[in-house]
């Protein structure tokens, strides 16, 4: 039998959904960001996160990211947003659930995929981030839950930075 997570990432109406995990550390003013050394999004500030596996709930993938990429044991995980990231002319939609971490174990160490650092909550550096970051972390880090999709023109690296072309994001009460 077919279970939800499944159901969402099969081929339809001609897209794909890839299901994806973003965790923000947040320690009232800090938050810990990683720069992202290789593939996606390289040289760009990001949460820590990535693909859902098969065999993994998303929150199983959101502690084994967090592990991986920054050394951390999440204590505590809350879902804050659900965002669909797509580029044009690409049919595949990014569905990236992004959590708020509060409580963790460790301490954060650099890895082949990220190198960590914290930033106070008023120094973010969105222009070394993805565009779409500096619309919806505010929310999260004031506690909020949201939704919204993103078209980007291509995927943002260390040189560039993607254009917006559409966007829709708002509050709700549930995730
Ligand atoms: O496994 P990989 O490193 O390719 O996963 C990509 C990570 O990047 C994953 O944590 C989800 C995240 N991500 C996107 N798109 C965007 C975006 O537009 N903004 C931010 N902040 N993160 C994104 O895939």
């Amino acid at each position: 039998m077919e279970t939800g997570r499944s159901i969402r990432s099969v081929i339809g109406h001609k897209t794909m959904k890839k299901l994806l995990t973003l965790c923000i550390i947040h320690q009232h003013p800090k938050v810990l960001l990683g720069m992202k050394k290789r593939g996606f999004g390289a040289g760009r500030w990001n949460g820590f996160g990535g693909k859902v596996e098969k065999s993994e709930t998303i929150e199983e993938a959101v502690a084994r990211e967090l592990k991986e990429e920054a050394g951390l044991e999440a204590v505590e995980i809350t879902k804050k947003g659900v965002v669909d990231f797509e580029f044009e002319n690409d049919p595949k939609i990014l569905e990236v659930h992004i959590f708020h971490v509060a409580k963790f174990k460790g301490s954060p160490k650099e890895t082949e995929e990220m190198r960590p650092k914290w930033f106070h909550v008023n120094e973010i550096p969105f222009e070394q981030m993805w565009s779409d970051d500096v619309h919806w972390m505010p929310l999260l880090l004031s506690g909020k839950k949201f939704r919204g999709r993103f078209l980007f023109d291509k995927p943002s690296n260390a040189e560039y930075s993607s254009k917006i072309l559409d966007k829709d994001l708002f509050e709700v009460e549930e995730i």
